[in-house]
């Protein structure tokens, strides 16, 4: 009997020895307000794209918000495991699930879980791009093929995103599929080498050497470059230079670093990618909201110079829309009440997603919904602290002359011939000037993504930054466009990079918010390569101790100067380690400039009658 019973008893437990681990585990997904389907959907070239469709409960005639990203879709697809598509779903999208939106993210070719080769920014076909596919091509496969088996949907898509996830959305516009009937490209990455993510007027930024071991060291996650020591100032000042630091860490297996330093000037491999000139090359076919954020740490340039290269075709004055917040890089989809040390009028990017975003997607994408009241241009007001509805841009008209002058002074007086007909100072690249205060850690995301607005104080005063600045306001100065830098400088070398910046310096006290007072705020700066000045299809050798004339646009602003507050204008010639230093010295491509090539060098800014140096602002006059 007591054999029997043991052998009952064992043949109703799991064996002792029953590995752990089944082949297979399932979260019950009954209670799920959403189902999800993981696709594989073929290419045009029998390429499959990894797909991930989440679907609310008992949907029908649902539209569908596709993204296509290189950060791994079914990690984007679930930001915390859980049984509500809000919960589910980024923080951006929860307007979007509120109003029953299908979600879609789907892999690039190539990472994660889609087949084929990536190529970190494909290009269009054409002369850089021999293969049937881009970026065009699989975002219309892709919307073709969800048109056709979501039967839960009404068969309309809008396309969104930020960054690499803006730039696909770009792409996408280019041949649009006809069921893509909107479109946000949020920070898109447009022309990397102007002012987006790899280059700004040239100047090569070092932060990307992390980004892109992490993206193609492998088809998912990359690889992490150690940190020699914990201020990555000392670490790349004592690698040399980019290229140095680069063949230290191992990137020459990397062909996308390989193609970065061949390309250092604005050659045909830039110009034929930069997507705001393809894009102005025919009308928009799909309404588009371009958007970015007026401290946009990543992609300054794309959004804001799309929808300008853009704005001349849209006749009908409907497709073509531009937002500008006070966030930093796709701040858009999370909470932007504050930006570093600067508070706003609420949650900024709620009330956008909220109030603007929503209803225009719903317009065109939910089946018998109103006409959204969107406003052509959207965009904060970073001095007076609200949004602004406008009907075009730049609101800015009239250029005004802002002067630099003797003395350190700022003023809309063109100079006087006067004693002093420049100031100087000596760059040495031994000693760059920081971008932020040290120690520097480009890992680190506070100061990465707040770094725009850090305050200026930390530089104002070294011997190797020039600054001039206005007597306090008596009324309210109204900047509304992108400021113009338009400086005659000379330089000992034969190279040279000037860094600009116009800083709003508040009152020196503030009661309410000691942290304010006196803070040189950042409202638009930027870097130029100066060996680009007549060019920036070749660099040119500096002609040495010669007064030269430099002229760039600055990030656009809309920026009231408060009453009380002064104008400020420094100028440096590095921004280090974000940006690699310039030697200083004229060589053929300065990723690969020797230890011997960096020199230091006399700098002088002038301000004479025939060599006023100036910032043109665009200014709103008071009615
Ligand atoms: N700024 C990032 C990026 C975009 C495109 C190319 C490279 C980097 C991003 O945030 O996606």
């Amino acid at each position: 009997l007591s054999l029997a019973v043991a052998s009952t008893f064992a043949a109703a437990q799991t064996a002792p020895m029953t590995p752990d681990i089944p082949s297979r585990f399932e979260l019950p997904t009954t209670a799920n307000d959403y189902v999800k389907r993981v696709v594989e959907i073929p290419m045009r070239d029998g390429v499959k794209l990894h797909t991930v469709i989440v679907i609310p409960k008992n949907a029908k005639h649902a539209p569908i918000l596709l993204t296509r990203t290189p950060y791994n879709a079914d990690g984007r697809a679930e930001r915390t495991v859980s049984s509500t598509m809000r919960n589910l779903l980024p923080m951006g999208d929860e307007v979007f699930v509120d109003a029953g939106y299908i979600r879609v993210f789907q892999d690039v070719r190539g990472k994660y879980g889609s087949e084929g080769d990536y190529v970190m920014t494909r290009p269009l076909r054409g002369p850089l791009n021999d293969t049937p596919v881009d970026h065009s091509t699989d975002a219309y496969d892709t919307i073709d093929w969800l048109t056709k088996n979501l039967p839960e949907s009404n068969g309309k898509v809008g396309m969104l995103g930020s960054s690499y996830e803006g730039f696909t959305v770009v792409m996408a516009l280019v041949n649009p599929h006809p069921a893509l009937k909107v479109a946000a490209p949020e920070s898109p990455m447009v022309d990397g080498w102007m002012g987006d993510d790899w280059f700004h007027y040239g100047a090569f930024r070092q932060t990307n050497f992390a980004y892109i071991a992490g993206q193609n060291a492998k088809r998912g996650k990359g690889a992490t470059i150690p940190s020699a020591g914990d201020d990555d100032y000392t670490n790349f000042l004592q690698a040399g230079s980019a290229g140095d630091y680069a063949r230290a860490n191992g990137f020459d297996q990397l062909p996308y670093w390989r193609k970065l330093s061949e390309h250092p000037a604005y050659d045909a491999y830039w110009q034929e990618q930069a997507l705001d000139k393809i894009m102005a090359k025919q009308p928009l076919k799909v309404p588009t909201m371009w958007l970015q954020g007026l401290w946009d740490q990543e992609d300054m340039w794309g959004a804001i110079h799309s929808y300008e290269a853009v704005e001349p075709k849209d006749k009908g004055n409907d497709k073509n829309y531009l937002v500008m917040g006070p966030w930093r890089h796709s701040q858009v989809n999370y909470e932007a009440a504050s930006l570093g040390a600067l508070q706003w009028d609420g949650d900024t990017a709620l009330q956008f997603r909220r109030d603007v975003l929503l209803p225009f997607f719903n317009q065109y994408l939910v089946d018998g919904a109103p006409k959204a009241n969107t406003p052509p241009v959207f965009i904060y007001n970073t001095g007076e602290n609200h949004w602004d509805r406008f009907k075009s841009w730049p609101q800015g008209k009239k250029n005004r002359s802002l002067y630099l002058g003797a003395n350190g002074t700022l003023s809309f007086e063109a100079p006087a011939a006067a004693a002093a007909k420049y100031d100087e100072y000596v760059s040495d690249p031994g000693k760059p000037v920081p971008y932020v205060p040290r120690p520097v850690h480009f890992n680190d995301r506070q100061s990465w993504t707040t770094w725009l607005v850090q305050d200026q104080r930390f530089v104002d005063g070294r011997p190797d930054v020039l600054t001039y600045v206005t007597d306090p306001l008596t009324a309210p100065l109204r900047v509304a466009g992108a400021p113009q830098v338009n400086l005659y400088a000379s330089t000992s070398g034969t190279d040279s990079d000037w860094v600009v910046k116009l800083i709003d310096v508040y009152p020196s006290a503030n009661a309410s918010n000691p942290a304010m007072g006196g803070y040189e705020l950042s409202v638009s700066m930027d870097i130029f390569r100066g060996r680009y000045r007549e060019g920036f299809g070749e660099g040119k050798p500096l002609t040495p101790n010669t007064p030269l004339e430099y002229r760039f646009g600055l990030p656009t602003v809309n920026h009231t100067f408060q009453p009380g507050h002064r104008v400020m204008v420094q100028v440096q010639s590095s921004w280090f380690p974000l940006y690699d230093r310039n030697p200083q010295t004229f060589v053929p491509n300065i990723f690969f400039a020797k230890p011997s090539d960096y020199r230091k060098a006399t700098q002088q800014v002038w301000h004479t009658p025939g060599t006023a140096s100036a910032i043109e602002l665009p200014v709103v006059e008071a009615k």
